[in-house]
């Protein structure tokens, strides 16, 4: 199912246009050269992105949230520690370790101007600054914000530990609506920042705990549409599938990718598989299937940092993975599979892809082109399937009310 145009293509014009005359210019090979270099691209861009807020706040709990780690993982930062470094610390997702989260100290730490506070920092680094609070937002938050603009950046005020203020509410026995409560935490909070000129400031309240609740959707969804084609990808990928929207998103994303493998594998590798009528270049296969499966969460440890977040057993995730591609793969075994089923079968609708008319053209519709496509986008399907039923027990969703 392709999603609607409106939605991110991979190639824009521009580069439809150079596409086109690099194939008139020069046939398959220029044509294949252009696509590798983008794949290759994707894979080299660097995210990274500024966390900032003073000691205690949750900077720490927040960066592990997005990497889908806790405070005791390996990877994970150390929380509720009073020792706060001057120097920006960086921490890199556990499998795009190309996405980095940068835990600055609080600019009332530092005791200077919070433009040289900015220069310290390295502003130019990050895609955007995320500031945090516990509470009420202050004028040293304001101030920063209003500079991080200034030099052309963007900033998002994120409230953490809303699950603390709810429970509070309920030890006191008080009884309240929580969208009215959510709307006083948010009015409350953002007084300081009105105060300091910052007239209608968006605020996103979360529980770094509860990755599903609150603001947290929204903030991710935010973070992601505030970055350019290319990074939006390389920054879905890296969020934990938390979600079946995500999930989803990750695979509209992926099956972009699909056609530009298929094309590169119909133009170089492809060579005759014995026990198949067709020729593939099974290396582009096995890669791309390994690329699927961490992207959408289905690696072991991915499975293992979900199953710790969400307090599951691993084995009752993985009692949900029902496909051999999840399993021990190389071009062997993805040769067995491929030869023992009945792998294909995708309608022509799914070949609408930005290229028609130029690989249309090119290539026949058993070529290897053809083939590679037809298999990553079963490939694709199969393992989306099981993502879905792993985040639908991980998150203990009805699937009736998603
Ligand atoms: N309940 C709850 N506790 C949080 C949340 N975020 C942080 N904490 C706790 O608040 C304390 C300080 O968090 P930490 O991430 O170390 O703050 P940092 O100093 O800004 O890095 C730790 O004990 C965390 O467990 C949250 O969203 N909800
Ligand atoms: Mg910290």
């Amino acid at each position: 199912m392709m999603d609607s145009s409106s939605e991110y293509v991979f190639f824009n014009a521009q580069e439809l246009k150079e596409l086109e005359s690099c194939y008139e210019k020069g046939g398959l090979g220029r044509f294949a050269d252009k696509i590798v270099q983008k794949i290759n691209n994707l894979s080299n861009i660097e995210l990274h992105i500024a966390v900032t807020g003073e000691s205690g706040t949750g900077k720490s709990t927040f960066i592990n949230s997005m990497r889908g780690l806790r405070s005791k993982d390996k990877d994970g930062a150390k929380t509720g520690t009073t020792e706060t470094t001057m120097e920006p610390t960086p921490y890199k997702h556990p499998s795009f370790p190309k996405v980095c989260f940068w835990d600055l100290p609080g600019v009332g730490t530092l005791k200077f101007p919070v433009k040289d506070y900015l220069n310290k920092m390295q502003f130019d680094r990050y895609e955007y600054f995320i500031i945090i609070s516990r509470g009420r937002f202050t004028e040293n938050d304001a101030n920063l914000a209003k500079e991080i603009k200034s030099m052309g950046k963007k900033f998002y005020f994120v409230r953490t530990q809303i699950d603390n203020d709810l429970r509070s509410l309920e030890m006191e026995g008080i009884s309240f609506d929580r969208n009215t409560e959510l709307e006083r935490i948010r009015n409350y909070s953002t007084e300081g920042l009105k105060e300091a000129g910052i007239s209608n400031p968006i605020i996103f309240l979360i529980s770094s705990f509860q990755v599903n609740e609150f603001d947290f959707p929204k903030l991710k969804e935010t973070l992601a549409d505030n970055l350019d084609d290319i990074k939006k990808d390389v920054f879905l990928m890296s969020l934990p599938s938390t979600t079946l929207k995500i999930v989803k998103q990750k695979e509209n994303h992926l099956r972009k990718r699909i056609w530009m493998l298929a094309i590169v594998s119909g133009t170089v590798g492809a060579v005759p598989i014995p026990g198949l009528s067709f020729s593939l270049d099974l290396g582009i296969l096995v890669t791309a299937i390994i690329e699927f499966r961490t992207c959408l969460g289905l690696d072991d440890a991915s499975l293992q940092r979900l199953a710790n977040v969400t307090k599951k057993r691993v084995e009752f995730l993985k009692a949900e993975l029902k496909t051999p591609l999840v399993g021990e793969i190389n071009e062997d075994v993805l040769k067995r599979i491929l030869i023992g089923s009945a792998f294909f079968g995708i309608s022509a609708a799914e070949m609408a892809l930005d290229l028609v008319p130029i690989v249309g053209s090119i290539f026949g519709s058993v070529s290897s082109f053809g083939m590679t496509y037809k298999l990553l986008s079963n490939a694709l399907n199969e393992l989306v399937v099981n993502a879905q039923n792993v985040v639908k027990v991980a998150f203990d969703i009805d699937c009736n009310h998603p």
